[in-house]
């Protein structure tokens, strides 16, 4: 089908949308174009593509996957022809990535920037998803595709009297363009997650004065970000296969494997080692040097005091060095932040750390943040506060299914999906890393690629069986539902209280734990032995039925 010229009255009627024009979307376009011949859009509100990377551009912004694998895998000659920088891409090096991406496979045609998605409903007379945009510009298409990324829908806390905050205040997912300039401020950073961890070294060095404001006492591991020499530039590239085998087939989708050793199968010194080799390698292999950290508690407990003792170490402030090493979950229950610096800021004496948990925020008053125990004067706040993962940028547009049934009703105690990939009552609505998918718990672009290249492949079984529509069933979904819960309920990733990943980091959210945790070799079998059933646990409608 042929999209027909737009204007404001007439919708675009297209085979498929998709929403969002970071890694998944810009993929998605390009399969199902390019692979399957369909005719596709790919809205976004942003002005330009990327994605999560179009956002966040706060200071110290950087992946903590290596950037060897923090790519698309797909094209060889994509992969040939891409230098990186560094051991860990920075925000601006990814988006240029994400820009040569459109233009090479010439995207750019068929992405509308500066489009935000208002509504998508589906008609079961048509068969069809019919699209409304901020625009004015209405689409209708038989595919709808959300693309929309895990973490892009802020998270700003409702603290009473933000509004009378006489100074700046930002979050860290919606950075202006032209950046912050914090030489002679007086600065305060709300929270201690990956993001905080990463821009509060880079404040400090540029602000008056820094003070912390610290919910949870968090686990880093130092990154040990370098320049990549030619060599290790030569050696990815060469290895491009091995890294691609060794990223599909484990739990992670990390160009390493986790040690099939156990924390206890080695002597305390032997540990000590392995941990000390980890902390100086940096980085997320940390995680991987036993493989019973995250489901044994006195296995975990052993990382956890290592970490804790470096703190200790590094900090040389006793009270400041207490409250940072004062941690209430294990390690790697929340996604660990890897880290340029963090400890060692906090001895610079322009930084101070308050506790929040001993002396809450009450209030943002004029001057500052107003704590139980005293009111702290800022220029600028910046809200490192996270986001409403994995479901807020889906809820925020109004999805209508089958019969009028709303996403928001149907996920009222929790995502019910099936796979990550749908939602029951949803038909011909795919979810890339939706809840229930294992996105989140891997080093991303391989997850994408995977769930892309299912979806493309299941697009193709209904155009070529001229079958209308799949859909999840319930009972799959259920089961599927259970499934994730079970997987982590046999690890120690439920004990994070306030983690985004249950769900527990925006009040009134249902607690519910959403990434799937049982690895990615297993949800890709999974997922495959699905196709081979003759898509089990969907049902499909066909085209004589109708
Ligand atoms: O968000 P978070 P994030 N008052 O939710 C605190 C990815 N990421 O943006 O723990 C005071 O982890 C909150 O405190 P608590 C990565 O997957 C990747 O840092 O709820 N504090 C916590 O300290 C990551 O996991 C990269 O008690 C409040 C912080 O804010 C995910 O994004 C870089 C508060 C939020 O931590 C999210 O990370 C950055 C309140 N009302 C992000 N509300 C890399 O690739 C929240 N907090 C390296």
């Amino acid at each position: 089908m042929n999209p027909r010229s737009s204007n404001q009255t007439s919708p675009v009627l297209l085979d498929a949308i998709v929403v969002g024009a970071g890694f998944s979307g810009l993929y998605q376009l390009l399969l199902l174009r390019d692979k399957l011949g369909l005719s596709v859009k790919v809205l976004d509100a942003a002005q330009g593509v990327g994605g999560t990377w179009y956002w966040n551009r706060y200071p110290g912004a950087r992946c903590d996957s290596e950037s060897h694998s923090y790519a698309y895998y797909f094209s060889k000659e994509l992969l040939d022809e891409w230098e990186w920088s560094e051991r860990y891409p920075q925000q601006p090096e990814i988006l240029r990535y994400l820009n040569h991406v459109a233009d090479r496979f010439q995207l750019r045609p068929d992405i509308v920037l500066g489009t935000r998605v208002h509504s998508a409903h589906y008609t079961e007379t048509d068969k069809r998803w019919h699209i409304t945009t901020d625009t004015g510009q209405t689409y209708s298409a038989k595919y709808f595709i959300t693309a929309v990324g895990c973490l892009s829908s802020a998270n700003i806390p409702d603290i009473s009297g933000l509004d009378s905050f006489a100074g700046d205040w930002f979050h860290t997912g919606e950075w202006p363009h032209e950046g912050v300039d914090f030489t002679g401020k007086h600065v305060g950073v709300v929270g201690t997650g990956s993001t905080g961890i990463q821009a509060i070294p880079v404040i400090a060095e540029q602000a008056k004065h820094l003070t912390v404001f610290q919910r949870t006492a968090n686990y880093s591991i130092p990154a040990r970000n370098v320049p990549l020499d030619d060599s290790f530039k030569r050696y990815a590239k060469e290895n491009a296969d091995h890294f691609r085998e060794v990223m599909t087939t484990n739990t992670n989708a990390h160009p390493f494997r986790i040690s099939e050793r156990l924390v206890h199968d080695v002597s305390e010194d032997e540990r000590h080692q392995i941990y000390e080799e980890a902390w100086l390698k940096g980085g997320l292999q940390f995680r991987a040097t036993f493989k019973d950290l995250l489901q044994n508690p006195d296995s975990n407990r052993t990382a956890a005091d290592f970490i804790r003792h470096k703190i200790r170490q590094t900090v040389t402030d006793p009270v400041k060095a207490e409250l940072l090493s004062d941690i209430d979950h294990p390690f790697a229950a929340k996604r660990p932040p890897i880290d340029s610096g963090y400890f060692e800021t906090f001895n610079a004496d322009n930084v101070d750390l308050v506790n929040l948990r001993e002396t809450p925020i009450e209030c943002i008053t004029p001057r500052g943040i107003q704590t139980s125990k005293a009111e702290y004067s800022l220029d600028i706040i910046v809200f490192a506060t996270g986001f409403d993962a994995m479901t807020g940028s889906l809820l925020k547009m109004d999805i209508q299914g089958r019969d009028g049934m709303t996403l928001q009703k149907a996920w009222q105690a929790g995502p019910l999906n099936y796979l990550g990939l749908q939602v029951p009552g949803f038909p011909n609505m795919f979810t890339i890393t939706g809840p229930g998918s294992p996105s989140v718990l891997c080093n991303m672009p391989p997850a994408i690629e995977h769930h892309v290249e299912w979806i493309t492949n299941c697009i193709e079984h209904l155009q070529k069986n001229k079958i209308d529509s799949i859909e999840a069933s319930q009972e799959a979904s259920e089961r599927w539902v259970a499934t994730v819960n079970a997987a982590a309920n046999e690890t120690l990733l439920p004990q994070a209280k306030h983690s985004w990943y249950l769900g527990a980091n925006v009040p009134g959210k249902p607690r519910v734990f959403m990434p799937y945790p049982g690895g990615f070799l297993r949800y890709r079998t999974r997922c495959e032995e699905v196709v081979k059933q003759g898509y089990a646990g969907f049902r499909v409608e066909r085209e004589s039925a109708s």
